[in-house]
């Protein structure tokens, strides 16, 4: 950790600050949008040596509802990692008892019965204002759409073990990513039976979970983050169902958005209201968490993070056994949230050679694909196997990810160990 001196009364008061001018407790008239972009930056590096000190709140245990036995899933604070091994014989769409789950706080029970989704704002016409009951929302046109959620920060924690570099937040392996048949109405319906004006400009849903507190006690509100009303308006659902079934209360019962190929965060669930602004909005999510902060971003970060990057991950235990002189099938998935798989090479001698793998399902923008490559080990010890993918746009996964201080969008390939016994 690094050493603040002197700053560190200043630095916290102003982390604080800003934290209320995001949650509108403050307010900054005259002030130029290029000084206040500057000061996000700061507290975003602040930010980075905050958040990840302490987990926030329960620290009695996740406040999820379904049971996470620990052959499914790894707890890590409030969040729920799956299993990569468990993936394997699945099928295409992540079981729900097996479904990653990544909550700031706790899972609220909602009543569906007085659940309502209220949508408000400038960007509606005439400054209207609308709710849906679950009974309206259904009685829209239904669509189905198959989609990843994966976290922005899967994969987090082999920016150290593999690169040796610090980074903030949950230390994530390459389970915080679940592939889904989601269904629900299109947001794009409920926009414009609300009165979506033509100079709506961002869209921000908002969950009906508690208000989040960082681990120094700022309280950032709801989870709440806006999104560009073309995004909106493309390929948004307002979902109620997942894999064929009314979604679970750790996915956002009753009622969750669902972004395809975006960061996790984007897909708020438990949704109570959405903002339809007029002029750009900004929420803790899309300024001090969900940029790019570090050595080689500008001081004011990247762009807030949009799509998700292309990675691969082995359907395996790290350090898992195989017997020497036997033919095994190493089966695993790769994704990317820019296009399909296009191909996957697999190296099972610590990435000197490397082979194509047998990809069983069609590349599909939003999925994975499956994959599997046979493997006869020929001597005792402990190797490494690796995988990587490329997508339909010519991405490739590289040998290493450019460090970021918040541990977003590892998508270098992964060096899973393994051990080979007689
Ligand atoms: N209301 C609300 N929505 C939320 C979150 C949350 O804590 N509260 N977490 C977000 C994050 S960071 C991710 S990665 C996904 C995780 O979705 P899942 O728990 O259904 O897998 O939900 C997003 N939506
Ligand atoms: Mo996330």
């Amino acid at each position: 950790m690094r050493d603040h001196g002197s700053r560190i009364d200043e630095l916290a008061y102003d982390r604080r600050r800003l934290r209320q001018y995001l949650v509108g407790e403050a307010r900054a008239d005259g002030v130029e949008r290029r000084t206040l972009l500057k000061l996000l930056a700061a507290a975003g590096g602040a930010a980075a040596v905050g958040v990840g000190a302490a987990a926030p709140a329960t620290a009695a245990g996740p406040g999820i509802v379904k049971p996470l036995p620990p052959e499914l899933f790894t707890v890590r604070g409030t969040n729920a990692e799956s299993k990569a091994a468990s993936w394997q014989g699945t099928g295409l769409h992540t079981p729900v008892d097996r479904f990653f789950v990544r909550n700031h706080t706790s899972t609220p029970l909602l009543d569906p019965g007085s659940w309502r989704l209220k949508v408000w704002g400038s960007g509606l016409r005439h400054g209207r204002e609308s709710e849906f009951g679950l009974d309206e929302l259904r009685r829209l046109p239904a669509v189905t759409t198959e989609a990843l959620v994966e976290c922005a920060g899967n994969g987090r924690s082999h920016f150290t073990t593999q690169q040796g570099e610090a980074v903030s937040g949950t230390a994530w392996g390459l389970g915080a990513i679940g592939s889904g048949r989601w269904r629900g109405v299109r947001l794009a319906d409920v926009l414009r039976k609300a009165g979506l004006s033509r100079n709506a400009v961002d869209v921000q849903p908002r969950g009906l979970d508690a208000e989040y507190l960082t681990a120094d006690g700022a309280n950032l509100g709801r989870v709440r983050r806006p999104l560009p009303v073309a995004k909106a308006l493309h390929d948004v659902l307002l979902a109620y169902e997942l894999n064929g079934e009314p979604l679970p209360p750790d996915h956002g019962y009753p009622v969750r958005v669902l972004v395809p190929s975006w960061v996790g965060i984007a897909s708020v669930k438990w949704v109570g209201d959405i903002e339809v602004s007029d002029i750009p909005l900004y929420s803790p999510w899309n300024t001090d968490f969900y940029r790019l902060y570090g050595a080689a971003y500008p001081p004011e970060g990247s762009a807030p993070l949009s799509r998700q990057t292309v990675k691969s991950a082995f359907e395996l235990a790290a350090g898992a056994e195989f017997t020497v002189g036997r033919t095994h099938t190493l089966t695993g998935r790769s994704w990317s949230g820019a296009g399909g798989i296009a191909s996957v090479e697999v190296s099972t001698d610590g990435g000197s050679s490397w082979r194509r793998a047998r990809i069983q399902d069609p590349a599909r923008r939003d999925n994975w694909v499956r994959w599997s490559v046979r493997w006869r080990p020929e001597s005792t010890g402990d190797t490494q196997v690796l995988a990587r993918a490329t997508d339909t746009r010519g991405n490739t996964q590289p040998d290493r990810t450019v460090h970021n201080t918040q541990g977003y969008l590892f998508n270098a390939v992964v060096r899973h160990p393994v051990r080979v016994v007689g």
